[in-house]
């Protein structure tokens, strides 16, 4: 879990704003997250993440995780539904990760350490939906011959039907995909490098004594816009910065086109970016250490929207604590699972079997808070949430616009019998609050232990 003591200082900071109550980035605080690769899917936008783990010295990454938002500021966290558990033939390593559709299906590349070659190997697994439950698809690698080099793979479907694969670190490797996606058609290339394409030559040319300072380094982000080819970057050695080439055609010849995210100073000595356009608005996702214990093994996704150039070339684009503007309000009167938040402070999630991920961890003083709730015109008559404790509970408080601001619901958390042993409560709401607004889950209680668990909510 990761406590969020300093958040409100660091993002203020990060970012040269005194308002840093409207900090999204990084987007998910209950846990460190990695390596974004996001994916849109009918009215929903999913970011596919590796997860640094606490208190780690190394990559020492288990699982993938999936969160997704319909307008930008709200994240819901869907667990991990692909771990390294799933791929019998790997034991380490969950790196850089990417989820593609293709007729229904969604493909979830992924780079882990096989315990057939003892080198990196690109694995693929296969789901129905876009939070799975994934499989792997093949029972053995798509790719591994032992090299090191196996990491970030990255896949796009071309309009023609076509599916490119890439991955590397140093070098670049590409290959095209069959129509199943889960076989290789032809060989496995590497990409020669060269100073015009990539900023550098191939790393066995490169001449110790220069410094390239766009060098392709490692995670690439493969993918059209227009009538162009994107190969995005982390480039420079360490610590990385982003850059990209352009292509007219799917292998090259590629032509290095610059940085786009230059270093600055977020606390990670890797970025590792991914881009994609959501009700038509581009958005770019990188990594930081910006979380309050946050740095090179533990890292966090974070969000830019952005505008392409007119020739199509990408601007240059700095990490924020802002990220993106709400695209739409949030509507409250439904069931919401408790792990949507648009920002917490203390919290963390767990799954279990029978409800899926709920929001645990919940102590004195920590909250979760929704942005931009639309109350209509009526508001809430009810509030209503689905809690458990194994302990004596404690109080869950409903206010609007701020963590002190005006209390719209209350309700007394009683001891359930166990951690996983759901009830739901409701009460009437205790002020009429109508329009838009920021809410803020805040949790009160005993100073120390567990208050409860938090499944989901509802007005009424
Ligand atoms: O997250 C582990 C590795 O760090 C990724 O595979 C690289 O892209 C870098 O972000």
């Amino acid at each position: 879990m990761i406590r969020l003591a300093k958040t409100m200082l660091v993002m203020g900071l990060m970012s040269g704003l005194c308002t840093p109550i409207k900090a999204i980035n990084p987007i998910v605080q209950t846990k460190y997250t990695t390596d974004p690769a996001p994916m849109v899917h009918n009215d929903t936008l999913y970011v596919y993440t590796g997860h640094d783990e606490d208190n780690a010295d190394f990559f020492w990454m288990q699982e993938w995780r999936v969160y997704s938002t319909t307008d930008m500021v709200n994240w819901t966290d869907h667990g991990s539904p692909l771990a390294i558990e799933d791929f019998t033939w790997g034991d380490d390593r969950a790196w850089a990760p990417q989820c593609v559709e293709r007729n229904d299906k969604f493909y979830f590349y992924v780079p882990l350490h096989s315990k057939l070659s003892g080198g990196m190997a690109i694995g693929v697994a296969v789901g129905d939906t876009p939070v799975g439950p994934f499989k792997d698809a093949l029972g053995h690698p798509l790719f591994d011959n032992g090299s090191w080099d196996n990491i970030d793979p990255t896949v796009f479907v071309d309009d023609n039907g076509k599916a490119y694969i890439y991955w590397g670190n140093p070098n670049i490797y590409y290959a095209e995909l069959n129509d199943d996606m889960i076989s290789l058609k032809g060989e496995v290339k590497v990409l020669e490098q060269t100073v015009e394409g990539f900023g550098a030559p191939s790393p066995d040319k490169r001449n110790k004594d220069t410094k390239y300072k766009e060098s392709y380094v490692e995670g690439p982000w493969f993918y059209k816009h227009g009538k162009n080819y994107y190969l995005l970057y982390a480039s420079g050695g360490v610590p990385e910065h982003i850059s990209y080439s352009m292509s007219k055609k799917p292998f090259g010849p590629w032509k290095q086109m610059g940085q786009i995210m230059p270093l600055s100073d977020t606390r990670s000595f890797t970025n590792h970016s991914g881009i994609t356009e959501f009700k038509g608005q581009p958005y770019f996702f990188y990594h930081t250490g910006m979380l309050p214990g946050g740095g090179g093994f533990a890292r966090s996704v974070a969000v830019e929207p952005f505008k392409y150039n007119a020739d199509g070339t990408i601007p240059e684009i700095l990490p924020t604590a802002t990220g993106a503007p709400a695209i739409a309000t949030f509507n409250p009167y439904r069931r919401v699972e408790a792990e949507t938040i648009a920002w917490s402070e203390g919290v963390d999630t767990e799954p279990n079997d029978a409800v899926g991920v709920y929001v645990s961890d919940i102590h004195n003083g920590d909250y979760i808070k929704v942005a931009n709730v639309d109350f209509g015109k009526r508001g809430a008559k009810s509030f209503g949430a689905s809690l458990a404790s194994a302990l004596r509970g404690g109080t869950l408080e409903v206010h609007t616009d701020s963590v002190k601001g005006p209390l719209m619901a209350k309700i007394e958390v009683p001891h359930t019998g166990g951690w996983e042993e759901w009830k739901y409560f409701e009460n009437p709401t205790t002020a009429n609050v109508t329009g838009i607004h920021d809410v803020y889950f805040v949790f009160k209680g005993r100073k120390g232990p567990k208050l409860f668990n938090f499944d989901y909510w509802k007005f009424e």
